[in-house]
């Protein structure tokens, strides 16, 4: 029985500067996301869109920081939703900028604990996102989800982190944009970072695979979080925070494809679509195929695969 996957939408773009990513869930939803899972054979539910109370004030130690009150609200309620989803089924939440990571990893993680399996996190992206509220020079929260995950002090507004993820057990991926501060910082840590450079000497499959057998050995839980600027602007225009080099169609789906065959996914981000920057739905749409890849959509299925 395939699992069910819970669409999850948190239109939710106070963390970053730029108007349009609270049409995210929408435009997936518009994109055909449901109907391509069922297609695929699973079971959907649509849960709709998270909302949020209006915020308690809460005072920023650091002032460039913006919508501090609102992001952590917004991660009170995605962890709530994703924690409450992961025992449903597989999570699939529509973002939104990257700080919906925030709350949904924080669910996730909650449930990992709670059933005693460790959790891995590959984050599929642009950038390292390893800023602190401490740290950040934009003040833009999308950029400091997986130092949040890995219990990096700076983050006391936010509730505590539930079990945080040390550092060998996340992988970014992809990445080519990374400030001076997360560099140092990432360079204090065993995180498995496969930048573009790494990507382009080794092939994509490569470390990817390295990674995946980690998860497999431990018996994990793997969260992707799949961020548009992973992919290269000319295949996915539809993000505020575009950077040259990203992964080709042919990659992103590779990867993807792995990922499904690995078994080993159980939640997954789409974050950062901006579906007022898209050309006719076509980022959208391509974040929906690679949706489908990674849940079982093969260009040619044959019984058993061997490239040697
Ligand atoms: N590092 C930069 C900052 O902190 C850019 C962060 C951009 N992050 C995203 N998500 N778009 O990956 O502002
Ligand atoms: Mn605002
Ligand atoms: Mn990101
Ligand atoms: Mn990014």
């Amino acid at each position: 029985m395939k699992p069910t996957c819970i669409l999850i939408g948190a239109p939710i773009d106070t963390g970053q500067k730029r108007a349009g990513c609270l049409m995210g869930p929408a435009a997936y939803r518009v994109a055909g996301l449901a109907q391509s899972l069922v297609e695929l054979g699973h079971p959907v539910e649509d849960w709709g869109d998270l909302s949020i109370p209006v915020p308690d004030p809460v005072s920023s130690p650091n002032p460039v920081v913006h919508h501090l009150a609102e992001t952590v609200a917004w991660t009170r309620a995605l962890a709530e939703q994703g924690r409450h989803a992961m025992q449903k089924g597989f999570p699939i939440f529509m973002g939104g900028d990257h700080s919906l990571s925030l709350g949904s990893v924080a669910g996730v993680a909650a449930h990992a604990e709670q059933i005693g399996r460790p959790l891995f996190v590959l984050w599929l992206d642009a950038h390292s996102d390893y800023h602190t509220p401490l740290t950040t020079q934009s003040g833009n929260l999308h950029g400091t989800p997986v130092a949040y995950i890995a219990g990096r002090p700076g983050f006391d507004a936010f509730p505590p982190f539930p079990a945080p993820v040390p550092t060998r057990r996340i992988c970014l991926y992809g990445i080519r944009s990374v400030d001076a501060p997360e560099h140092e910082a990432l360079l204090q840590t065993d995180m498995t970072v496969c930048d573009m450079r790494v990507l382009d000497e080794r092939g994509i499959v490569a470390p990817l695979r390295e990674f995946l057998d980690k998860v497999r050995a431990e018996n994990g839980l793997l969260h992707v979080s799949l961020d548009v600027d992973f992919l290269d602007p000319g295949i996915a225009p539809a993000v505020g925070t575009t950077v040259p080099g990203g992964t080709t169609f042919r990659e992103a789906h590779l990867v993807m494809e792995h990922l499904h065959e690995s078994g080993l996914v159980t939640s997954l981000d789409l974050v950062e679509l901006n579906p007022f920057l898209d050309e006719r739905g076509k980022t959208a749409k391509l974040m929906v195929e690679l949706v489908g890849s990674l849940m079982g959509r093969k260009v040619f299925d044959r019984p058993t695969r061997s490239f040697g």
